[in-house]
């Protein structure tokens, strides 16, 4: 008895050295945001106690085999995320870890959250996003997926992507409401912060299958009356897909934006299609602060690639955000998944990110724009050094 508990004690202080680990900016940075070291949350990060049957062999009894997408949102002080944690059983449940900077020192509390189901219980929900509305709830969209009744005797594959919504007032209790009514398939679901014109936004992303968006030509935006019976009536697209970019086959809203003095900063993932399957990246993108559906700045290209280890997971070659928090000195601190597997942070500031996305020049479509996009740069920059003027 007296080894067995030597053991658990063991279990628990090899976990406090990963949980305790200090987080160190890398060095490199192209100034738009700054790496981290050390991812922020892994499976290693779940509880001993979610893990390991204390009782008996002390084997792992319910593995944990990802933490990955995560919602987030500041609270009491500390910087809490919603991650998508996953089972070795591929079922994805939402856990709240809270951290007291930001960077490091995530850990998660006791117990998960119980997600209640409503009428139509799905058979996997993920890829929270939080939005802190001006009505008092803070609301949790994500995404609810079933079986698809209508699939071929033999194809287990066929699913259905719908948006479910909960809300809370203390991240602990949540109450669920229906499952938002779409015409389309919905994955990528996010509430705005504020009311426009006395109504509810979404940000949508109509998909015509479960995997492809289809006819579905980018990032929507859908006004709604009520949360506790939302339904999509009418929807238009804010941000399109085009041809030979880094969103020609996907796009979908990241996080709630962040309201800046110059417009709605966004977040969003894009993905192409390539040998090597998808290949998922981050984007920004501004929109009007009159009219939260004018697109007003799409700085071209990524803002974020998997890069070095990020680039291979369960799902490699992909990074997916879906939270970010800003502070009152206008730190950002960006949460990214990278691969279906683990979760980092990377940092800017909400002046970077305006600059990035109101300077940066847009996709021109073409290799001859994007050469004479590059030419002016050149010019500009010779200049500055003296070496043509
Ligand atoms: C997975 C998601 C994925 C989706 C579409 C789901 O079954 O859980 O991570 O985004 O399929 O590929
Ligand atoms: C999607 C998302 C994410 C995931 C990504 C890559 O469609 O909704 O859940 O990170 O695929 O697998």
């Amino acid at each position: 008895m007296k080894q067995h508990l030597r053991d658990i004690k063991k279990l628990l202080e090899e976990q406090e050295i990963l949980l305790k680990r200090k987080n160190k900016p890398t060095d490199n940075t192209n100034g738009w945001f700054q790496r981290y070291k050390f991812p922020v949350l892994t499976a290693a990060h779940t509880p001993i106690h979610w893990r390991y049957d204390l009782n008996s062999f002390l084997m792992e009894r319910i593995g944990m085999n990802a933490v990955m997408n995560s919602g987030a949102i500041k609270w009491n002080d500390k910087y809490l995320l919603v991650a998508r944690v996953e089972g070795v059983d591929r079922k994805s449940f939402f856990a709240i870890a809270e951290s007291p900077n930001g960077i490091d020192n995530f850990r998660f509390w006791d117990y998960p959250i119980t997600m209640p189901d409503n009428d139509d219980p799905a058979t996997n929900i993920y890829d929270m996003r939080l939005t802190s509305h001006e009505d008092g709830w803070i609301y949790g969209i994500f995404c609810a997926e079933r079986f698809d009744k209508t699939a071929e005797k033999g194809d287990l594959s066929k699913a259905t992507a719908a948006a479910g919504i909960a809300r809370t007032k203390n991240l602990i209790n949540w109450e669920r409401l229906p499952d938002l009514k779409s015409k389309s398939q919905q994955r990528n679901v996010v509430l705005h912060p504020e009311f426009v014109n006395g109504k509810y936004a979404l940000y949508t992303r109509p998909q015509d299958g479960f995997i492809t968006a289809g006819n579905g030509s980018g990032i929507g935006w859908a006004l709604v009356d009520d949360m506790a019976n939302a339904e999509i009536g009418e929807e238009k697209i804010i941000d399109y897909r085009y041809y030979h970019t880094i969103k020609e086959v996907k796009n979908g809203e990241g996080p709630a934006p962040i309201k800046t003095v110059k417009g709605w900063l966004h977040l969003a993932h894009g993905v192409r299609a390539c040998a090597a399957g998808l290949r998922y990246v981050l984007y920004l993108y501004m929109t009007s602060l009159e009219d939260p559906s004018e697109l007003i700045a799409a700085p071209g290209g990524y803002f974020m690639a998997p890069e070095g280890d990020e680039r291979v997971g369960d799902v490699s070659n992909v990074l997916f955000s879906n939270g970010w928090i800003v502070d009152d000195d206008g730190k950002v601190f960006i949460y990214y998944a990278s691969s279906d597997t683990r979760m980092h942070v990377a940092t800017s500031t909400v002046d970077r990110l305006v600059d990035y996305c109101l300077n940066t020049p847009e996709d021109g479509l073409t290799t001859t724009a994007s050469v004479k996009t590059l030419k002016k740069m050149i010019d500009n920059n010779l200049k500055i050094l003296g070496l043509i003027d």
